[in-house]
């Protein structure tokens, strides 16, 4: 199956990644007709930084952010993600137009998700591997064997749904590359997908332009490290991940196509 190209578009002003690029409403809508002009699968919109260190934005400010996007974003016939650790931003999210919940915190950061993606059938969720807040993410990157304490955990995720009610079909799952994550962690997660896959449930990877990405090139900037994200999506193709979250679409898009060519 071809991997799903999910376009990063983070309506904040302090993404750590595209800087806050797309912050404006206008400029929201602008990029996201590129993305669909360059075949983006599915528009994952973020009013909230997780940027290691950020600071929580109230309720109300996300929304401000979010929904009138969406609500553009459902116009223009877009599939649409909404990325929120809230489940009443996630519900509103829901009622605009979206029919992806992604939740860095797969379920942890609001005791209500998982209610309300059992209420919502209809909705896939992505519930990815996280620790803890911005504020204090960097030091919960301990862990003696990550892949197997990232497998467990996200398993622990995965238990609380079901127990909700939420069905299997609904549940992808993410490794949280960068969150309570060293760099040497994160290589480790995707060299060791497959383990992850013996869950049973699709895989999503977000590397796109992180850190540890540059650190091993030896780049600070952010758009240096494109050419590395792009290598990592082509090797994932052939392992079978469900989808990558990604800040260029076209470039991913690209790759996986050749990868896929390659590897018939
Ligand atoms: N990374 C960021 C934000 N949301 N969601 C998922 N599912 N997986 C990720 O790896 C992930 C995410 C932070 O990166 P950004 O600031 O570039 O969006």
């Amino acid at each position: 199956m071809r991997p799903l190209v999910m376009g990063i578009l983070n309506v904040t002003p302090d993404s750590f990644s595209d800087g806050g690029r797309h912050f404006t409403f206008a400029d929201a809508i602008n990029r996201s007709k590129e993305m669909i002009s360059e075949s983006v699968d599915i528009i994952d919109v973020g009013g909230e930084s997780t940027r290691p260190g950020a600071v929580r934005i109230s309720f109300e400010e996300e929304r401000d952010r979010v929904i009138p996007v969406i609500t553009e974003l459902k116009e223009l016939g877009a599939v649409i993600s909404i990325d929120t650790m809230r489940a009443a931003i996630a519900q509103a999210a829901i009622a605009a137009g979206a029919t992806y919940v992604n939740d860095v915190s797969g379920g942890l950061a609001d005791p209500d998700m998982a209610n309300l993606i059992s209420q919502n059938p209809q909705i896939q969720y992505i519930a990815m591997h996280w620790r803890g807040h911005s504020d204090r993410m960097n030091e919960l990157a301990v862990y003696k064997d990550v892949v197997a304490e990232v497998r467990d955990e996200l398993d622990v995720r995965v238990t609380a749904l079901l127990k909700a009610g939420v069905n299997p079909e609904q549940i992808i799952l993410d490794p949280g590359l960068g969150f309570a994550k060293d760099s040497e962690h994160n290589w480790e997660l995707l060299r060791n997908l497959d383990r992850l896959s013996l869950l049973g449930y699709p895989i999503l990877v977000g590397a796109s332009r992180k850190r540890f990405l540059g650190a091993l090139i030896q780049s600070n900037s952010t758009d240096e490290r494109e050419n590395a994200s792009v290598v990592v999506t082509s090797l994932l193709t052939k392992s079978g991940i469900w989808g990558v979250r990604t800040h260029s679409v076209k470039a991913h898009q690209e790759a996986i196509t050749i990868a896929l060519e390659l590897s018939k």
